[in-house]
């Protein structure tokens, strides 16, 4: 079994859909990475473990997602030196404010690099992890770049796409004012 570099840890399984967005970032940067469950707040002694022991394991960055008053992602922080990554999850009838502000409003010293909420913020979740990997990786970083450069081609075709449909508005006798 390939030894993971990456935790994904989250609050509930009901975080999944919403954390699968980091997995699959994880997994086409071709990022080994385990998926687990764990809470601050309802099993607080399988958190602290999991945030004590993960580094000794290999894990080099932990990403957390949690939702409503999200404990998890601090408290990770807390028993480890590890980087950890915050996702707010939008779960609660304060559709994630109220776990972004859990999440990023940490006291001095005990950082957690806070992502925005919900599913882009899960997949940046997946692509910060995969910088801080690249920073001793060289392969995770020729696939950072390569990512990145697909992006731009993204927004070259949009724009193309966008002014062949203007142009073809513009030319259509039926949409002429
Ligand atoms: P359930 O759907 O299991 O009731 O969970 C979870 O992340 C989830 O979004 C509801 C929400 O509670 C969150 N949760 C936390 C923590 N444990 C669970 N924020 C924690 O320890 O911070």
């Amino acid at each position: 079994m390939v030894q993971a570099v990456v935790c994904i840890v989250m609050g509930s399984a009901n975080d999944w859909p919403i954390m699968q967005g980091a997995a699959d970032m994880l997994a086409r940067l071709h990022i080994p990475y385990e998926v687990t469950v764990s809470s601050a707040h309802r099993a607080p002694q399988r958190t602290a473990a999991l945030a004590r022991e993960a580094a000794q394991r290999g894990v080099q960055v932990i990403i957390a997602g949690a939702g409503g008053a999200a404990a998890l992602a601090g408290v990770i922080a807390a028993e480890t030196i590890l980087p950890v990554i915050g996702v707010p999850i939008d779960s609660s009838s304060l559709k994630g404010l109220d776990a972004l502000l859990a999440t990023v409003q940490m006291p001095p010293g005990v950082p957690v690099a806070t992502v925005a909420i919900g599913q882009a913020g899960a997949a940046n979740a997946g692509i910060l992890a995969a910088q801080i990997v690249a920073l001793h990786d060289a392969e995770v970083a020729a696939r950072l770049r390569q990512y990145k450069a697909e992006l731009a081609v993204g927004v070259e075709h949009a724009a193309a796409a966008l002014q062949a449909q203007l142009q073809a508005q513009r030319d259509d006798p039926s949409t002429r004012r």
